[in-house]
């Protein structure tokens, strides 16, 4: 697909599918090392691995982060200068249960910076799903709603739409390993059930405009401060990246990152 279609897909559906984008000759290395430092610095434990901030601890992935034809499309969204704003090392293992539809940062009610509801109706952050292994309906493909980007609101207590339960209309992020799901970060997804005995493995890669304030995502900032930890809230955190990480990153990715490097 051309970056034409691939964005007009993503205004239509909230999402769109960049195939290919790892070569394949490297997929199981890139998985194998992602794999082996998410089970070392998980957050959460078994059936899921979840590490925010993962490319502290593991650059596989860089040489990929600015391909080009995943960048034509941010670009299309957001202009020139986008960045990176979160990268996470995600493993969803044999067992993980469905997980509740929701929107994410910082259209999701549940974390303490967001854009109350009902929020404005533009694209202003996108979640990619790098699959290192193949994303199919049994070891759990992301639920995703297409279209539900242009819902004013997500599924959640007193929205009048159970987040716990399927909606009409589900799909599945299916994809092939070295394939990147680009989504709206308004649209609606959950963790899907894996019932084999494979664990599905992913690295999930947040892109944002340069004038998006992601401080509050960020341990040692004021907003961090004042609107996360005054309030006990609820935020994934976002440290920053390294000097000697940073040095070490094609040169293409850097400027996705610059802003991130450790003072
Ligand atoms: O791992 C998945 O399939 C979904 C992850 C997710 O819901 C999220 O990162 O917000």
């Amino acid at each position: 697909m051309s970056t034409e279609e691939l964005h007009a897909r993503f205004v239509r559906d909230g999402l769109c599918f960049v195939e290919d984008v790892i070569d394949p000759g490297e997929i199981a290395a890139v998985r194998d090392s992602v794999a082996r430092d998410v089970r070392a610095h998980s957050l959460l434990p078994p059936p899921q691995g979840y590490v925010p901030g993962f490319l502290r601890f593991n650059q596989a992935l860089a040489p990929w982060l600015a391909s080009a034809r995943v960048l034509a499309v941010i670009e299309k969204l957001f202009g020139p200068h986008s960045r990176i704003s979160m990268v996470t090392g995600s493993i969803n293992g044999p067992g993980i249960p469905r997980g509740d539809l929701h929107a994410d940062w910082p259209y999701n009610q549940k974390n303490a910076s967001h854009i109350p509801a009902p929020y404005p109706g533009s694209t202003i952050h996108v979640l990619t799903m790098w699959m290192l292994t193949d994303f199919t309906h049994d070891n759990g493909a992301t639920i995703i709603i297409p279209g539900s980007h242009l819902q004013p609101d997500h599924p959640r207590k007193g929205s009048g739409i159970d987040p716990k339960q399927p909606y009409p209309g589900e799909q599945r992020l299916v994809g092939k390993a070295g394939t990147v799901g680009i989504l709206d970060t308004r649209t609606w997804h959950a963790i899907a059930p894996n019932v084999t005995n494979e664990e599905r493995i992913a690295v999930i890669v947040r892109y944002a405009p340069w004038w998006l304030n992601l401080d509050p995502l960020r341990p040692g900032t004021i907003d961090r401060a004042d609107i996360v930890e005054a309030n006990q809230g609820v935020e994934s955190p976002v440290p920053p990246l390294p000097r000697d990480v940073f040095d070490r990153l094609p040169v293409e990715v850097k400027p996705l990152l610059h802003y991130s490097v450790e003072q």
